[in-house]
């Protein structure tokens, strides 16, 4: 039923914008489920509370972080890995929702990868200030896979680079709703968010959250 939704919404409004080969942003793409999105990050959070986790480098990150699905993100001064255990409960990641992973398929499926099947979603909680520096998704294990990320709250600066560190940033601005589809060459880019500007949002407040797809394993 929010599969016919999303493929409906999707032919009424054709906003799709190529970034780079392979990354697609569908603007707007979720917001026909917003508040089923909402309910159900609510249900997740009550389960598996977001975190500020700690780098390898013994960083506290700006990000809290909490996720969804068989395989969760997680980082300590050990590493990065996937865990299908949530290291704070010492329990599984709460399910994916389907309506999460409805979005996910349909999202994927507009930009042209039919057939992702995530089984991690990871979700980011960005408060004001908050930021993530320039990095690369090195930690699954199909890169031919693509991410599917959802951005949701406040509006945020995403930079977007190339292959190399070193690479020029594009900055685009991910509003409430937007779905951006990151596969082919641009799965392995650079990309980071800038600091969160302050602002009250009309469903989540002063915060950003922003979910992302993965196949992880
Ligand atoms: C481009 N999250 O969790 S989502 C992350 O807004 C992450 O929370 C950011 O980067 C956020 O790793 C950005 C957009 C995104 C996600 C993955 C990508 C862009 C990407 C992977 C490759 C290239
Ligand atoms: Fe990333």
């Amino acid at each position: 039923m929010t599969a016919d939704l999303f493929e409906s919404v999707a032919g009424l409004l054709p906003s799709r914008e190529v970034m780079a080969e392979g990354a697609v942003l569908l603007r707007g793409f979720a917001r026909p489920v917003e508040a089923e999105l909402l309910a159900a990050i609510s249900e997740i959070e009550a389960q598996a509370p977001f975190r500020r986790m700690f780098t390898p480098g013994g960083h506290q990150m700006s990000v809290a972080m909490t996720n969804c699905g068989n395989a969760g993100w997680v980082t300590d001064r050990s590493g990065y890995r996937y865990d299908r255990i949530d290291p704070g409960s010492g329990k599984p990641w709460p399910a994916m929702p389907s309506v999460l992973r409805e979005l996910a398929e349909s999202a994927a499926g507009e930009a042209g990868f039919a057939g992702f099947v995530p089984d991690a979603c990871l979700i980011n909680r960005y408060e004001p200030g908050a930021k993530m520096s320039l990095h690369q998704d090195r930690d699954e294990k199909d890169y031919s896979a693509p991410i599917v990320s959802v951005s949701l709250g406040l509006p945020a600066i995403f930079l977007f680079g190339g292959p190399r560190r070193s690479d020029k940033t594009q900055r685009y601005r991910l509003a409430h709703g937007d779905v951006v589809v990151w596969g082919g060459p641009s799965r392995l880019f650079f990309h980071g968010v800038a600091a969160l500007a302050d602002g009250e949002h009309p469903l989540l407040g002063r915060k950003r959250v922003n979910l992302t797809f993965r196949r992880a394993r």
